[in-house]
Order: structure tokens, then sequence, then C-alpha cells
């Protein structure tokens, strides 16, 4: 039989799927995958890339759907690789950030929600702040092994409830009421 689905996901990043699947289950959302390539502007704020790839998603679907757009902002190399950290991900990858640090490695992970329907276009923010770790630690997708989050002595790999408090997981959330209240 074939299933229904609240909503969709629109991603080419199976990684995210699954989480964001995991965490609004929680919210008894049910949440579909809308596997596709996006195309992505060339922007500083995560937001309007994430809101054109929402419209985009919206016009190829025509059903209810949630984009994601995350980035790494690192401090101490102003913010970098920021917006462009699916391709610094793929080009220089967690052992070339880990060579580009010294001593300071406060960065933070910030994830955009953009949601679209017929009606309606809205976006929500989170961030998780945390330290680059010295090497990589954990068997994790992304930038996951070198991710500690504040409070926590353990990369985002190595945690058994990533999904409780990352920045996905954060800017879900909000969504999630908004969605309820809507
Ligand atoms: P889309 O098709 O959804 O755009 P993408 O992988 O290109 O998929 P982003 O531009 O949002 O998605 O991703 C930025 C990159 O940041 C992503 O490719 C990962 O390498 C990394 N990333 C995002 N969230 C992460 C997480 O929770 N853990 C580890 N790495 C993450």
């Amino acid at each position: 039989m074939p299933q229904s689905f609240d909503l969709f996901f629109a991603s080419s990043n199976n990684h995210k799927f699954k989480e964001a699947k995991k965490i609004l289950e929680e919210f008894s959302i049910n949440l579909g995958f809308f596997r596709c390539n996006l195309e992505e502007i060339q922007s500083d704020s995560l937001k309007e890339i994430a809101k054109y790839k929402a419209t985009q998603a919206f016009e190829k679907l025509r059903k209810p759907v949630i984009v994601e757009d995350d980035g790494l902002f690192i401090d101490s190399l102003n913010g970098f690789p920021g917006p462009y950290s699916s391709y610094v991900f793929k080009t220089i990858g967690n052992k070339g950030i880990l060579n580009l640090l010294k001593q300071k490695r406060k960065a933070s992970f910030v994830s955009i929600i953009s949601y679209h329907d017929k009606n309606s276009q809205k976006s929500f923010d989170s961030k998780s702040i945390g330290t680059i770790s010295k090497k990589i630690i954990g068997k994790g997708w992304g930038y996951d092994p070198i991710f500690i989050p504040s409070n926590y002595k353990k990369t985002f790999a190595q945690l058994k409830n990533k999904n409780e408090v990352s920045h996905r997981f954060k800017a879900l959330k909000k969504f999630a009421s908004w969605y309820f209240d809507s």
C-alpha cells in the first residue's frame, strides 16, 4: 500500500533525511524523502540558499515540503566554510579542515529549515556551538567526526544522542511547534 506522508524532505543527502525523519517522528510527523539535486545559489546567507531550494522543491513536487541548508562556521577562519560546507567537505574534507586550524577551535553548526506549501513559506534557524577536535574521532558522516558540541567531550560521531542536541534537532523542533500551531 502506498504510504501517506505529512510532508516531504527534499535533499540529495540521505544522512540529513534519515536524521530529520527520526527527529520529526518524535513530533508525530511522518516525513517522506523527495530525493533530488537542488540548485544552490551563491550567497553568504544560508537562509537565502534554503529559501531558494524550498521554492524549487515545491515547484517540482507540488506538495508541502521542507529543505535544509547547513553550514559549519569556524570562528578563527572568519566563518569558513559556512555556506560552502558541502563543497569544502567534498574537496579538502575533515583532514583539510584540521590542517587549517591552530589553537583557536571554536565553531558552530547552523541549520536552516525552510518550509514551502501552496500558501506559505517559512524558515527556522538554529545553531549548535562547540569546538573542532584535534583529530578525526569516530565514524560519522560529514563533519560529525570533528565537531564537539559544547558541554560534551565527544564528537557528534561518537554521541549516541546527537539527534537530541544537534543544530538539525533544534531547527526542526522550532518548525514542528509552528507546524502544529498554524
Ligand atoms: P542538499 O541536497 O540537502 O543541499 P547537501 O549535503 O549539499 O544536501 P548542505 O549544503 O546543507 O547539504 O550541507 C552542508 C554540508 O555540511 C553537508 O554536505 C555535510 O558535509 C555537512 N553537514 C551538514 N549537517 C551535518 C551534520 O549534522 N553532521 C555532519 N556534517 C553535516
